[in-house]
């Protein structure tokens, strides 16, 4: 037996013509190998990022420590010849080629040659015969990765993708962004090892709709901050924009059959600026964007209130077919159009037709909230018949929880916006059918102030901290609503205080990533302590990409060089 280090230093030192060399050899053996992984360790350093550091938090990881892998400068990405998958994987060039200034080829995978560097692969529901997929497949087998899950495989000498559709894929794709070096978000080559933790994720969401909105009435964005919202969603893995298009302040969608509700109702915004308006181009180049993000654009025309920019446009629509002034204060619920008279019907079904020939996805959003001057029951038939109207366009229609009371339309889904959990009016409409999206006021509304120092926004809902934000439970959220009965989770920006981009970031970013979490993970990862763990590593991310983001104190940002201080948003004066 070779003499153990312990056994020695007990005994003294063998002399040494009594060593059996041949028995220490497995020792010097071990020695050398040890020596040699230090060595190699010095040259190639472990991936900074470990393989569970993703937001939000994946289903199953499977880190492999000796399994790291490095991108090399002529690496190839393989894809099968699929449409949808071909442009994944031209996006993940995109994403690589301006930090790591590699060529990263796109190339069609052949049936039976999946040996590319970069792999990603459509396996619909058939068994793949890579070992390493297949081992993952006993877990959840390709058809249970659903509509939007996703498989990640890597190994020393590749990194492999497998989904079911090309939104599968895009999601990996998302993981493995957030598994390369923060450097990877610069926008110019970085000397860097581009080094992937090695393993296996396994992934799919918790819920079907998970979104944020945006207000483009309070005040207009134009489309170029509108498309880099979009990227920002789909970083997290949501798949929703709702864009709130209408409202008092202004009109912002053009109607060919109504051309001033943008050329006259399009020009006022909150304070007075010029505000603005999207073409049917225009909004078709944020469609198109957000499509090839897998992102659904949610249009909403909020129907019967909220309509003030409407009526200065056509007075025929108000109750008394006196124009009202333009509104730019931040006021609510004194607006609404006539609902006694049908030329008000033809209008709202123009509308919805010419939206619905610009929307792609299922939904059309009807608003519903805030009509405080329309009786009940008179407010209840309109709304029976805009939803109707919805149907007649072949989309389904959501609206506020203002719409609960209303009578039920196929398939109806409700945006659930209270702060009392406790809502009998809406859990009974869940029981006649309808569906809800959950965005409660004191948790997901991104307008309210982080802290009372919070230069912008709103607090009538309560500050909401990241903290806030992340701990509530979407499917366990309302009072006698089944977790059966929740689409999903929303987050929405109303811009009443909202002037530029760099203000929307500063509310979205970090407690975007938190409603995501809670609409995408499973409950069991649902973890404060390791989630703001996680979202630390972002920071270094967003700084990089010169995001603005908040540098909550609650999230223990790292403090290396190279991370900057936050840029405030541009703080604006306090508007009436
Ligand atoms: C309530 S929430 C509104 C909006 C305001 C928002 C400000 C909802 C459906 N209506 O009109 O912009 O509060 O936080």
């Amino acid at each position: 037996m070779p003499t153990t280090p312990a056994a020695s230093s007990e005994t003294g030192p063998e002399p040494l013509d009594r060593v059996d060399l041949a028995a220490r050899e497995p020792a010097a053996a071990e020695l050398a190998r040890v020596a040699a992984q230090a060595a190699g360790d010095l040259l190639a350093p472990p991936a900074p990022v470990r393989l569970g550091d993703v937001v939000p938090a994946p289903e199953l990881v499977a880190p492999d420590a000796t399994a790291d892998f490095t991108l090399p400068a002529d690496a190839v990405i393989r894809v099968d010849a699929v449409p949808g998958a071909r442009d994944v994987a031209e996006q993940l060039a995109e994403l690589l080629r301006p930090a790591t200034g590699y060529p990263l080829p796109v190339a069609d995978t052949a049936p039976a040659q999946h040996d590319g560097l970069l792999v990603l692969t459509l396996s619909g529901a058939t068994v793949p015969a890579d070992p390493a997929v297949r081992a993952g497949a006993a877990i959840l087998d390709g058809a249970a990765l659903g509509d939007e899950g996703y498989r990640l495989d890597v190994s020393a000498s590749r990194i492999r993708i497998t989904a079911v559709t090309p939104a599968g894929l895009f999601h990996g794709v998302q993981t493995l962004r957030q598994l390369l070096p923060a450097a990877v978000e610069s926008a110019t080559p970085v000397a860097e090892r581009w080094v992937v933790p090695g393993g296996a994720v396994v992934d799919r969401p918790r819920f079907a709709y998970r979104g944020a909105m945006l207000d483009v009435a309070r005040h207009f964005f134009p489309v170029e901050d509108v498309l880099r919202v979009v990227d920002h969603l789909a970083r997290y893995k949501l798949n929703h924009l709702h864009l709130h298009l209408t409202d008092d302040q202004g009109w912002r969608i053009a109607v060919d059959a109504w051309p001033k509700l943008t050329e006259v109702g399009g020009t006022t915004e909150v304070g007075g600026g010029p505000g603005g308006w999207y073409t049917k181009n225009d909004y078709l180049r944020i469609v198109r964007h957000a499509a090839r993000r897998h992102v659904t654009v949610v249009p909403e025309i909020d129907l019967p209130g909220h309509t003030n920019a409407a009526l200065v446009a056509y007075p025929e629509l108000a109750p008394d077919k006196i124009a009202p002034p333009p509104y730019t204060g931040t006021e609510v619920g004194f607006s609404y159009i006539d609902p006694a008279d049908e030329r008000t019907y033809d209008f709202v079904a123009d509308v919805l037709r010419e939206v619905a020939a610009l929307t792609p996805g299922p939904w059309l959003h009807i608003g519903g909230d805030e009509a405080f001057k329309v009786p009940a029951d008179t407010y209840h038939g309109f709304i029976e018949r805009a939803q109707e109207l919805v149907a007649a366009t072949g989309k389904i229609v959501i609206g506020w929880h203002q719409l609960a009371p209303a009578g039920h339309a196929e398939g109806r889904v409700l945006q659930w916006w209270g702060t009392n959990a406790d809502d009998p009016v809406t859990a009974d409409a869940v029981r006649r059918g309808a569906r809800l999206i959950l965005s409660p006021a004191n948790h997901a509304y991104l307008d309210m102030k982080y802290a009372p120092d919070t230069p912008i926004g709103h607090d009538w809902a309560g500050l909401t901290d990241v903290r806030k934000a992340y701990d509530w439970d979407p499917g366990a959220h309302l009072a006698d609503v089944p977790g059966a009965a929740i689409l999903g989770v929303e987050a929405p920006l109303w811009t009443e205080s909202v002037t530029s981009l760099a203000e929307i970031e500063y509310l979205l970013l970090p407690r975007l990533p938190a409603i995501a979490e809670l609409g995408w993970s499973p409950r069991a990862t649902h973890d404060w302590a390791g989630f703001r763990e996680r979202l630390a590593g972002h920071g270094p991310r967003w700084a990089v990409a010169g995001i603005t983001f908040h540098r909550s104190p609650e999230v223990p940002w790292p403090t290396e060089p190279g991370i900057p201080a936050p840029r405030s948003p541009r703080h604006t004066a306090p508007r009436p």
